[in-house]
């Protein structure tokens, strides 16, 4: 029985019940001590947001970076110390709003480091404004008679930028298919991005309006 608890801090995660963010960090453990990683040798960078504040409930090395600027962070990390595992947690706001061009600037690179985004469709932290995932025609709180932008789709994105490097999306209510996608993500040598994709359960039913 590995021991889960090892990358854990003794923080109670504070997310809504029954955000799939549970799911993610569950996974992530998962996968680190199935690959036994060792925690001297694990590095987490965390954006802001829902997703980027489990900077609080593990206790790996790690920082909680800018809105946006996690991505790079880890690319300067990963540079100084290709002895490091090197991974980067972060919302659709902070990984394909403000901080795109770092997402393809690392994999244009094919940077060692291994991105998980939580996609929610929206920016949650703050209450429910639109991401750049956020569907068309979308009624959300920044965009009150529907969201005019064509959304953004990271791995079509990603792939197109760079076939060599890992891009996967995955359905985040899928715990079995979560779990083994991370794992594959870790385990990739380079560039690696998975798209979790998952509903707000506090303001994600906006967009079905
Ligand atoms: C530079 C900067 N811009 C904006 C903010 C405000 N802000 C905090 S969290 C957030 C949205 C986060 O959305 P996302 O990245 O999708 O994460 P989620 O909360 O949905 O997990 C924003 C806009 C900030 N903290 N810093
Ligand atoms: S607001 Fe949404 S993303 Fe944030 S903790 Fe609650 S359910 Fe999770
Ligand atoms: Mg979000």
């Amino acid at each position: 029985m590995p021991n889960l608890n090892n990358y854990r801090s003794t923080v109670t995660p504070t997310w809504c019940p029954g955000c799939y963010n549970y799911m993610v960090f569950a996974g992530l453990q998962a996968a680190f001590s199935a690959l036994n990683i060792p925690k001297h040798k694990l590095v987490i960078n965390y954006d802001i947001g829902c997703a980027g504040n489990m900077a609080d409930f593990l206790n790996t090395y790690g920082a909680h970076t800018l809105h946006g600027r996690s991505i790079c962070m880890a690319m300067g990390e990963k540079l100084v110390n290709p002895d490091l595992t090197v991974c980067v947690i972060g919302g659709d706001g902070g990984i394909y709003g403000e901080g795109l061009n770092h997402l393809i600037a690392a994999a244009r690179a094919n940077t060692d480091i291994k991105v998980f985004v939580s996609n929610n469709y929206l920016y949650s932290l703050t209450t429910g404004q639109t991401s750049p995932t956020t569907p068309k025609g979308s009624k959300t709180k920044s965009t009150p008679n529907g969201n005019l932008n064509e959304p953004i789709d990271a791995i079509k994105l990603i792939e197109n930028i760079n076939p060599h490097v890992f891009a996967k999306r995955v359905d985040g209510r899928n715990p079995l298919e979560l779990n083994k996608s991370i794992k594959e993500a870790m385990e990739f040598k380079g560039f690696a991005l998975i798209d979790i994709a998952q509903e707000c359960i506090a303001f994600g039913k906006q967009l079905k309006s």
